[in-house]
């Protein structure tokens, strides 16, 4: 981002949370003709294989297996580990993560999390455990590691499964480790909105060479080999054309993931001492894709978090409030736990806070075009803060 937009108020295209990262076009479409060529669509084709270890390279796991999207991931991820009976997992994530265990007859237990993080604080998981629990899914929420060794030393001093919904962390690392390795198992999301995308897509990720072989098996409805079904199953495969999106887009991931650190770091100069509001930072010890940009609206902002979300949306800039009201305020836990909630104030608190911004290819000045935005709305409501010029705002 280098000058204002001056499109900005009369944007007619939406600016999106979630527009895709296409990366490579051409290759994209090299590998849909040799795929047509080929006249092998899907069920584990030669993309896909390439894909699988690609991945599985990069972030040094022995095992990938891609899946058509990350909730069927989890859900076979789940099954795969004989997960029952309660599984906590935190409400401050995007539903897919409770509803993969509800689908299944698991009911998801919901536990706090650490408002300095927004991940699962290891004393709330602790607080929830009861006979009935057979598991624990820690979240990466905005691709920050759970607090992953705590959560390990739980789950084995109770005899729990560990396993972690990484739908956010593809690149993130955790004490300089590739998240992809760690409990018994990794689940990513690759949907057009995420960071690396594969249009639609998921893999679950294990060095676990048992467990491996069993979500081969439950994507492909259990088949070992032609009419020969020796496992549950159902359809979890990735398409070939899918994979070829995956494979063209991880060459251009690194550049994708520099252009949002620029984005953030342009973001976090352009919102400096707008009161009330910060900007959510990512630990510069780590990897991260800095794909989400998450803004916290304090009580000192003289505009409240939905008035900033609504005035956004009039300028067509689609703000989102990932991920309210957390998924105890929604169907159907909202009804089946109603009193959820009062073991839950940190994620009420945050979830009537958060806004959550546009990152990727923005048009330029996009981060000063937001923060006049923002700094306006603080001035009519009392307050008076200098807007930085362009020269101030990071490139
Ligand atoms: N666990 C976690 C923690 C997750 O965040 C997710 C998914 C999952 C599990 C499940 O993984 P998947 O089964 O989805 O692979 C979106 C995504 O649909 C969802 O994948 C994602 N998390 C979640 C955070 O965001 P919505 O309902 O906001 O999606 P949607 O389709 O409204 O897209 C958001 C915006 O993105 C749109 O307003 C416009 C833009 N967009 C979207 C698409 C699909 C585009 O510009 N182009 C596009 O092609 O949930």
């Amino acid at each position: 981002m280098t000058s204002p937009d001056p499109h900005a108020s009369q944007r007619r295209t939406p600016l999106h949370v979630g527009r895709p990262n296409i990366t490579n076009r051409a290759e994209f479409l090299r590998r849909v003709e040799q795929i047509l060529d080929n006249q092998w669509l899907t069920n584990n084709g030669p993309m896909v294989q390439e894909l699988e270890q690609r991945i599985a390279e990069r972030l040094g796991v022995k095992h990938c297996v891609a899946m058509c999207n990350g909730t069927i991931a989890l859900e076979i991820a789940i099954r795969a580990l004989g997960l029952t009976g309660e599984v906590i997992v935190p409400s401050w994530t995007f539903v897919a993560t409770a509803h993969a265990l509800y689908w299944q007859g698991i009911t998801p237990v919901f536990a706090d999390i650490n408002p300095a993080t927004h991940n699962l604080d290891p004393a709330a998981v602790r607080r929830m455990i009861t006979p009935r629990t057979s598991g624990i899914i820690g979240v990466h929420l905005w691709g920050r590691a759970a607090p992953i060794d705590e959560l390990q030393a739980i789950a084995d001093e109770r005899g729990l499964k560990l396993m972690f919904d990484a739908a956010h962390a593809f690149g993130s690392s955790y004490k300089g480790q590739s998240i992809g390795r760690f409990g018994a198992c990794e689940v990513f999301s690759f949907h057009a909105t995420k960071a690396f995308n594969t249009m639609e897509g998921g893999a679950v990720t294990t060095n676990d060479d048992a467990l491996a072989e069993t979500m081969r098996l439950m994507r492909n409805f259990g088949f070992k080999g032609y009419d020969n079904v020796i496992h549950p199953g159902t359809n979890g495969k990735m398409i070939e054309v899918c994979a070829a999106m995956g494979l063209a887009n991880l060459d251009g991931f690194d550049a994708i993931v520099d252009t949002n650190r620029r984005n953030h770091a342009a973001y976090k100069q352009a919102l400096a001492g707008i009161p009330g509001v910060e900007l959510l930072d990512y630990d510069p010890a780590e990897r991260n894709s800095h794909h989400y940009v998450v803004l916290e609206v304090g009580d000192e902002c003289p505009a409240s978090r939905d008035e900033i979300i609504a005035t956004l949306h009039a300028k067509n800039i689609l703000a989102r409030r990932y991920f309210w009201p957390g998924c105890h305020g929604m169907q159907p836990y909202r009804d089946l736990f109603p009193h959820a909630g009062l073991v839950l104030p940190q994620t009420n608190n945050l979830a009537a806070r958060i806004v959550v911004l546009p990152n990727g290819n923005l048009p330029d000045g996009t981060a000063l075009t937001i923060s006049n935005v923002l700094r306006s709305m603080a001035m009519q409501h009392g307050s008076s803060h200098p807007a930085p010029n362009d020269e101030q705002v990071a490139q």
